[in-house]
């Protein structure tokens, strides 16, 4: 974003049907050959398939490029306001498809690779699947940046660059083994370094007060470590727009300062050291999803993101403007979760020490500037970073915390002169013997907005969670619930369906506005296309279980429920009460072998935090289930479980499609939206869900008629829990359940082993935080009306229409155009490419 040092358009130059632009299938076909040429250094009798695929991958980035470029430039020349998405995690999920779709060249692409003789698909697989993210939050931030750019939104997405993503889950004997994800281990063709616009980071050391030349009180931060963050850029396109905004994650190098020092110094031993523990800040993702790691390299990557993304915001506005004076008009940060709410911090400090702005006014403009994101109710999983370990890293933020909780709480006593308890439960830093930052207070006193992620969440965000900030400033809470972009998790997904929905609307403008697949509802009780809907699921079925056999080896019968549940293992979520009810089954198949039962495969799939030993006990627990269940000839293939390795966004792509039932079973009030149960739902899966997340909008929508309901709400948790839970009267007093218990506390499924799943059992019989037990009847009841339900075809087909017809509040489009309009003030520009376009 520099001044232009020639006037020369050298882009006009560059024709439309040159190699690297033209979208002839003649020039497309040319360019194929010319990347697989000159970038792979291969022609047909060497290339691999991976060759294909970058030569094809180039292709498609090139056709990208004028886009992106002017996307920026017109960022920059209309001096527009552009809206920052802050985040730890981007779940992008392979690019290449989702681009050639973009673009509008699939067609012509699968022609051009047919002709030479390869399938298109086995190209795009051979795309290492970007793992940036480990659930939900790293997923989100994917779905908001497809529709930013859909919405031809100016935005910029900021991030870590990690070397490796997150782990590649393979199954060993049942139990969870972790491999690195070496996912940069050949090019990557979709980044471009930008080496000349990297910045400098600092750490540690001290803080030094001075009087500067105005004879103003300042202070300088004497760092004793420095780390050059270098920013690469992915292209992120909008589907059939111009807009191609920017992904821009920072990877961690040795300052050259730094290491000239210790080179001049003699001393390559420290050198070599040096730039060894500087890139390890974005070597690996931490594969916590819902639980912090109070780890200090973490607390440096979420540092070194931060100020890396506000040095670049703060360079570039000064490119247009003369001060920061208006630095709010033209940026608006989005803080995804409390990950980067150092920014807080960091922003004053910049404003403050390097730019020379009053505290007054650089906090208001701070204010102005942030918006914080909460995504989860968990106690447990609020960042709270000690002050030791803070003060030891961050010696400069932790004065500005004190300074922003002083002037803070000084506010809040004057306000409430007599409620020191307000002024405990508000204060950024938690007192005590290990005194701690707590980072949602951060966030909340430096931002001007705050939202939850579901209706429900956000209620309970200000009932509880956030009740004391609520109360202070209800004008700051807003609901955002979630959403997911239908071009990848439809239209990408789910080619088949796509296609039935486009020829019924006569136009693929649903896929920009997705409440247009309403239409669909007047088909309900049209014969033909309730068999064509029914033929679609089927097809999606065949193709799922041929990617099960050849996994797992497993034969299933596509003429069973796919009933799945796919997400991260956490206790909340109860993927063990999926478990009790797959006993259930058995031990009614046991007791009367020849019982009339709806056959069913129990589909899993989800990674464990390496470290959560009860998570990883789960898992083993639904494969042992499985490995009895599977070749117990009794059963006659009725039942069958699988568990997926390595659930991902590509994998993902292939099971919503196939799945009849959606598992959204978390504990009522614990699971703050949800966006699988969305991506399940529009491709016709019915959902067996609580009361919790966005389940409430999913069925409020598609109609509590069409959605399987059961258990106890959030407040019925928390009396249960109040009144004191006793979770033995439930084993105590339901015999299905008892033999089921028992079943596994015997035994049955470990080989005799009564200590391999002991853990679970106690844990149910004599804990439950969950609440499995009070839930457990309600469950088997409701999963009992389901194969009721699926028995009559035509019912359930309806059902299932009506599911995908009704979910168009839950586009990502939706979710976006509420955040721009009520939280950033960011409008749509448009982008003329008129040079180059087809
Ligand atoms: O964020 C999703 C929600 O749909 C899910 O309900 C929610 O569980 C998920 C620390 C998290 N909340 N918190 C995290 C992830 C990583 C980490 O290090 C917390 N993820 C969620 C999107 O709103």
């Amino acid at each position: 974003l520099s001044q232009p040092l020639s006037n020369s358009n050298l882009a006009q130059n560059i024709k439309v049907e040159d190699d690297r632009t033209g979208m002839s299938v003649e020039t497309l076909k040319r360019a194929f050959s010319d990347n697989l040429f000159y970038v792979q250094g291969k022609d047909e009798s060497n290339a691999t398939l991976h060759d294909y695929y970058q030569a094809l991958a180039f292709t498609v980035r090139d056709r990208l490029l004028h886009r992106f470029i002017k996307t920026g430039r017109t960022y920059y020349e209309e001096n527009v306001k552009v809206v920052s998405y802050l985040s730890a995690e981007f779940l992008m999920g392979r690019h290449l498809e989702n681009n050639l779709i973009s673009l509008g060249i699939y067609e012509k692409m699968r022609q051009v690779v047919n002709e030479s003789g390869l399938e298109i698909e086995d190209l795009i697989e051979q795309e290492p699947d970007p793992g940036l993210g480990n659930g939900g939050l790293g997923r989100l931030a994917a779905c908001f940046l497809d529709s930013l750019a859909n919405l031809e939104m100016p935005a910029i997405g900021y991030g870590i660059r990690y070397e490796f993503g997150i782990f590649h889950q393979a199954l060993r004997d049942g139990w969870q083994a972790e491999i690195p994800d070496n996912w940069l281990m050949f090019k990557n063709p979709w980044e471009i370094a930008r080496p000349e616009d990297a910045v400098e980071i600092k750490l540690g050391g001290h803080t030094e007060a001075y009087r500067d030349e105005k004879g103003h009180n300042r202070v300088s931060w004497i760092c004793d470590r420095k780390v050059k963050a270098v920013p690469y850029d992915t292209p992120v396109p909008g589907y059939r727009t111009n807009t191609v905004n920017s992904l821009r994650l920072w990877k961690a190098e040795a300052s050259e300062e730094f290491n000239f020092e210790a080179f001049n110094a003699g001393n390559y031993d420290r050198a070599v050291g040096e730039k060894m523990s500087s890139e390890t800040i974005s070597k690996v993702l931490y594969p916590n999803d819902n639980t912090p790691q109070g780890k200090e390299l973490r607390l440096a990557q979420q540092y070194f993101f931060v100020s890396a993304s506000l040095q670049d915001l703060i360079h570039i506005h000064l490119h247009i403007h003369p001060d920061l004076t208006n630095f709010h008009d033209r940026a608006a940060i989005q803080l995804n979760d409390t990950h980067p709410a150092v920014a807080v911090a960091e922003l004053m400090r910049l404003f403050v020490d390097e730019h020379d702005i009053d505290w007054d006014q650089a906090w208001d403009i701070t204010q102005k500037t942030l918006a914080y994101t909460n995504h989860t109710l968990l106690p447990e999983a609020l960042e709270r970073w000690s002050v030791s370990l803070f003060s030891r890293m961050l010696p400069r933020h932790i004065e500005i915390i004190y300074e922003i909780n002083h002037r803070f709480l000084e506010d809040i006593r004057t306000w409430f002169p007599d409620d020191e308890e307000l002024a405990s439960e508000l204060s950024i830093i938690e007192e005590g013997a290990d005194k701690k930052v707590r980072m949602a207070n951060l966030a909340c006193v430096g931002s001007h907005a705050i939202n939850g992620v579901a209706a429900l969440h956000t209620e309970l965000l200000q009932k509880y969670t956030l009740q004391g900030f609520a109360k202070l400033w209800p004008e700051k809470f807003f609901n955002k619930t979630n959403g997911v972009t239908p071009r990848r998790w439809v239209l990408l997904s789910n080619p088949r369906l796509a296609k039935l929905v486009t020829e019924k609307t006569q136009s693929d403008s649903w896929l920009k506005n997705l409440d247009e697949m309403r239409v669909l509802e007047k088909f309900v009780d049209d014969a033909d296309f309730c068999q064509e809907w029914r033929d679609i699921k089927r097809k999606n079925k065949i193709t799922l279980a041929a990617q099960i056999k050849k996994l797992k080896n497993i034969d299933v019968n596509v003429d069973s429920i796919f009933d799945v549940l796919v997400k991260r293992i956490h206790e909340y979520k109860r993927q063990h009460l999926m478990v009790l009810h797959i006993i259930t089954l058995y031990n009614r198949i046991k007791a009367n072998p020849n019982i009339d039962i709806v056959p069913r495969t129990f589909i899993f799939g989800g990674k464990a935090a390496p470290g959560y030993f009860m998570a990883k006990l789960i898992i083993k627990f639904a494969n042992a289930v499985g490995e009895v269940v599977n070749k117990d000839p009794d059963v006659r293939g009725r039942l069958k479980v699988v568990f997926l390795p390595n659930f991902n966004v590509s994998l993902g792509q292939k099971i919503y499609p196939a799945a009849d039932l959606s598992e959204q079973i978390s504990t009522a009030g614990k699971e703050a939206s949800g966006t699988g149960n969305m991506k399940f739902a529009m491709n016709g899966a019915l959902t067996i869900g609580t009361l919790d997340g966005a389940n409430i909008e999913i069925r409020e929508e598609a109609g509590a008629e069409n959605f399987f309901l059961f258990g106890l709400t959030a407040e019925e948790v928390y009396a249960m829990k109040a009144e004191g839970y006793d979770p033995m009267s439930y084993y105590d007093s339901n015999e299905e359940l008892e033999a089921v218990i028992n079943r596994i506390a015997k035994g049955y499924f470990s080989y005799g082993d009564t200590k391999l799943f002991k853990p679970i059992v106690d844990s149910l019989l004599y804990d439950d935080p969950y609440m499995l037990l009070a839930d457990y009847q309600a469950y088997i009841d409701c999963q009992d009306r389901v194969s009721e339900t699926y028995k009559d075809k035509d019912k359930w087909t309806k059902m299932s229409i009506l599911n995908s017809a009704r979910m168009g509040k839950f586009s990502s489009d939706r979710t976006i155009k509420e955040y721009c309009e009520q939280i950033w003030g960011i409008e749509p520009v448009k982008i003329d490419i008129e040079q180059y376009s087809q």
